[in-house]
């Protein structure tokens, strides 16, 4: 059997608008025929994956009747049910409509800020009536090119009372759901508020709810900035806000792309799957893999499973990889932390006659100064396991 077919075990998910993107750009027109949800559910589950996300519009096309949108729904959830699917995430579209333009929940129009709320209510119910346990906030239009037009903190301000208001909505329905905040510095805005990870995290701890909101973050979206996905994700983990991730690939300093996951920026998938499985004996990342990523435009109908089937295929190997660097024992040895149970001690939280032992240790820095650290022999280790050169 191959190792790296994925299974359901995997909890693979990608969104509707991932495999059925048509490979429109800013430059051109799309290149593939659209392909219907039902369609997209059963050739997702022929690949191998476990879940499917969506936008509400995705499925539902905006102005739909209450009919038609109940017959759209009955028949999805048949595809689910035919193919053993599932959907563990939704979220909403504020951004495609032109009522949108200058934002949703941050937007200085009241009424477009209460049409934000009421088409977010509706897309929860969505969400939950198809099972969803995580519902994605991405904020696409909540940002600025005219910053003048508005104050940033009434912005900021106008976001925690829409999620304020919709953590309450969903705690007042009952419904088993929590909330992940996707956070992207620009695209299609030019500066979109709370622009990294590390912001968005800041700003949960200022929400009502925070206990039931954590953070969604993307690959791509963190690389744009230049930062350490790795890093941020680490940063959430640590204070157990890791709800979702949206893998793909990007390379700094470009647009967004979306590429198949791990095809540019291999080292850091490399570190980033290693963090999530947890190989190295830390607590694992147990929630969806979602891949929000697409094809290249050069590719037909039959290039887009490629490259689904690549980004599963490529988390796989790399989970191999990363289990095959911990267990070697010269990598172990080699990062095996230096500890000393009496200095940590003295460290370990202000005390005043412990602070007063510290300060008065005879310690020598010019000998902590000279010792190197054979981190080189390491990273090249590491870059050894990734191209199968150690095993
Ligand atoms: C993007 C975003 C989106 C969101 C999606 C779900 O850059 O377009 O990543 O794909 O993840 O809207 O909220
Ligand atoms: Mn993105
Ligand atoms: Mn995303």
């Amino acid at each position: 059997m191959d190792p790296f077919q994925p299974t359901r075990d995997d909890r693979f998910s990608f969104g509707l608008w991932t495999v059925g993107n048509p490979g429109r750009d800013p430059f051109g027109e799309p290149v593939r025929e659209s392909v219907k949800p039902t369609q997209l559910v059963a050739k997702l589950a022929e690949c191998g994956a476990w879940g499917v996300n969506l936008h509400d519009n995705d499925l539902v096309p905006f102005g739909a009747s209450a009919q038609e949108r109940d017959r759209i729904v009955a028949d999805f959830k048949s595809a689910l049910d035919d193919h053993g699917m599932v959907v563990p995430m939704a979220t909403t579209n504020l951004f495609s409509h032109p009522a949108f333009r200058d934002g949703a929940f941050t937007a200085n129009d009241p009424a477009v800020r209460a049409f934000a709320l009421q088409k977010s209510m509706d897309a929860i119910d969505l969400g939950v009536e198809l099972g969803a346990r995580t519902y994605v906030f991405w904020g696409g239009r909540e940002g600025s090119e005219a910053d003048a037009c508005r104050d940033p903190r009434e912005a900021l301000r106008r976001m925690r009372a829409a999620i304020d208001y919709l953590c309450a909505y969903v705690k007042d329905q009952g419904y088993d759901l929590v909330f992940a905040l996707e956070a992207k510095p620009n695209e299609p805005r030019g500066d979109i508020y709370l622009p990294t990870t590390g912001a968005m995290l800041a700003f949960i701890a200022s929400l009502e709810h925070g206990e039931m909101v954590g953070v969604n973050p993307e690959v791509a979206h963190e690389h744009m900035a230049g930062l350490s996905f790795v890093h941020a994700v680490a940063q959430a983990m640590e204070v157990d806000k890791l709800f979702h991730i949206d893998l793909n690939a990007q390379r700094i300093g470009r647009y967004d792309q979306d590429l198949r996951f791990g095809s540019e920026d291999l080292k850091q998938a490399f570190l980033l799957v290693r963090l999530l499985e947890g190989t190295s004996g830390t607590a694992r990342y147990e929630g969806p893999r979602h891949f929000d990523a697409h094809a290249y435009r050069s590719e037909d109908l039959e290039g887009v499973w490629d490259f689904a089937r690549g980004c599963m295929r490529t988390y796989k190997i790399l989970v191999e990889r990363a289990r095959a660097f911990d267990a070697d024992p010269e990598v172990q040895a080699l990062i095996a932390e230096e500890r000393d149970a009496k200095l940590e001690g003295l460290c370990a939280g202000y005390e005043r006659e412990r602070a007063t032992t510290l300060r008065g240790l005879d310690l020598d820095p010019a000998a902590l100064g000279r010792r190197g650290k054979q981190w080189e022999r390491l990273d090249q280790w590491m870059t050894e396991h990734m191209l199968g050169a150690r095993s």
